[in-house]
């Protein structure tokens, strides 16, 4: 089947899924170039292929609540591929969450891990239970009851899962527990782990890290840096507090950030004083934005998103897809924004990617951007392996290293001319022609 038969085809199979069809359509129009030149590509039908999970587990998970009642949610997990490493990728909790966005995720993370360098295949695992508002013994239950169902499918070697919205180190910790409980071995099956049972140095940071540097290495190609640039963050969970964090260090002005209630507005850019009352804040107290606004006073926007509040330099969406529509991207291009570098899994319409690549202006695709966190769950990996520890030096040295790998490959598949590079079609096409190779080489599966 051709590129585009396979998009018809999807629709037909899968209709009203609808964030499992905007990833594959937005993949598939990127590559149709590099697949005309193979055509043996076609004869495997490997595009197809490519786009449908290997396999899909779903299961009730039951658990109790500190009224003694009987909670029932659905848990899953899509193991999309393991053409080039064990499945991997993170366990979202979220009241949302359903097939079609784990199937999203675990597709866009083949891709991303492909880019990462490291040996990784690409999966996504979650529930529609929420953590927000339970006691930590509620919490503990429900992941002891999620793994117990899930634990056979998991391994070293087999599929090892990570963080990701509602899933930190509390979530990560207990999952852990009960799968070295069930398995009756103590292996590297989760990361993200606490520091005292094999998690990696610089693991929490990395996903917003990894996106500074990203940022970084856009803004040099056009002989620009974060200094001074006011930035519009979105979410105030892992990804969008060490994006401020790191931003911060380097001279940058952090002027929003969010949650699902609303947004604050700091015309003057948080201070580090301030930045480290919202991680408290968000990790400590599992507190709200607002209440930031509170002890800080300043401007707060209940329900708003940041995108049309003011006139930023830099976008950095960082809580979830679809986030960013194209009338908040028309608004940040009518402020003279001149880079969009995505923290979250696909936060930006397919609009807003139209209107962000006709700008020409400097955009990276979550696959590309928020990148780091993965790589460094594959660094943890190779520690967990080893049975070793390395220095945050030495890890965020390997991260430093594996960002400018990504922006290489995407300037390698993505450049239109001396001016543009287009990190959509770059990191897609490049994320692609890993996984079709391997996919080629190892017969139909
Ligand atoms: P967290 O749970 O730590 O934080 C999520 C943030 O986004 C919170 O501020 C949350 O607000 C907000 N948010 C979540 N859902 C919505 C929604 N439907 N509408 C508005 N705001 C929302 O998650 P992470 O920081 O880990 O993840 C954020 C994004 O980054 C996700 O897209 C994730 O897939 C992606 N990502 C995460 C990686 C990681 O290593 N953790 C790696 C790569 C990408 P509230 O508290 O109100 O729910
Ligand atoms: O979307 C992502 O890349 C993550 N949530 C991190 C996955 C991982 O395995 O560390």
């Amino acid at each position: 089947m051709k590129a585009s038969e396979v998009m018809a085809d999807l629709r037909s199979r899968f209709p009203g899924e609808t964030e499992y069809l905007q990833a594959v359509e937005e993949v598939l129009g990127s590559i149709e170039e590099v697949y005309n030149e193979y055509p043996e590509f076609e004869k495997y039908n490997l595009v197809e292929r490519l786009c449908l999970p290997d396999r899909i587990l779903s299961f009730r998970v039951s658990w109790v609540d500190d009224q003694g009642r009987v909670r029932n949610n659905m848990g899953y997990r899509v193991q999309h591929s393991n053409a080039i490493g064990p499945y991997k990728g993170g366990i979202r909790f979220h009241a949302s969450v359903n097939q079609s966005i784990l199937k999203f995720l675990a597709f866009e993370q083949t891709f991303k891990n492909a880019l990462t360098t490291l040996a990784m295949g690409g999966a996504k695992g979650g529930s529609d239970f929420s953590p927000r508002g339970k006691s930590d013994m509620e919490v503990m239950r429900f992941c002891q009851a999620f793994v117990a169902e899930l634990w056979r499918q998991l391994g070293p070697d087999t599929d090892v899962p990570a963080g990701d919205i509602g899933v930190g180190a509390r979530e990560v910790g207990y999952m852990f527990g009960m799968y070295k409980k069930m398995s009756r071995e103590f292996t590297g099956t989760f990361t993200g782990k606490g520091l005292d049972f094999g998690g990696s140095l610089i693991r929490p940071e990395a996903t917003g890290y990894g996106n500074v540097y990203f940022l970084e290495q856009m803004l040099a190609t056009r002989g620009l840096t974060l200094e001074g640039k006011r930035v519009a963050i979105s979410g105030s969970g892992n990804v969008a507090t060490y994006t401020a964090k790191k931003l911060l260090e380097l001279g940058a002005k952090v002027v929003t950030m969010s949650d699902s209630n609303g947004t604050i507005y700091v015309p003057d850019g948080l201070t580090t004083e301030q930045l480290d009352y919202i991680f408290e804040l968000k990790n400590l107290y599992r507190g709200r934005i607002s209440e930031f606004a509170e002890h800080y006073p300043c401007e707060y926007y209940p329900n708003t998103r940041p995108w049309k509040l003011a006139s930023f330099d830099i976008a950095m969406p960082s809580a979830t897809q679809n986030e960013l529509d194209g009338s908040d991207a028309e608004a940040l291009l009518a402020g003279g924004c001149i880079a969009v570098s995505e923290g979250a899994n696909m936060p930006s319409t397919p609009e807003a990617v139209k209107a962000f690549i006709d700008a020409c202006i400097l955009y990276a695709p979550g696959k590309a951007a928020n990148a780091g966190g993965v790589s460094v769950s594959g660094l943890e990996m190779a520690q967990n392996a080893q049975k070793l520890s390395w220095t945050a030096e030495e890890v965020d040295r390997q991260l430093r290293r594996i960002m400018s790998d990504i922006h290489a490959q995407c300037e390698r598949y993505g450049r239109v001319d001396d001016e543009y590079i287009n990190y959509v079609k770059g990191a897609n096409t490049a994320g692609f022609m890993k996984v079709a190779r391997a996919m080629m080489a190892q017969g139909i599966l």
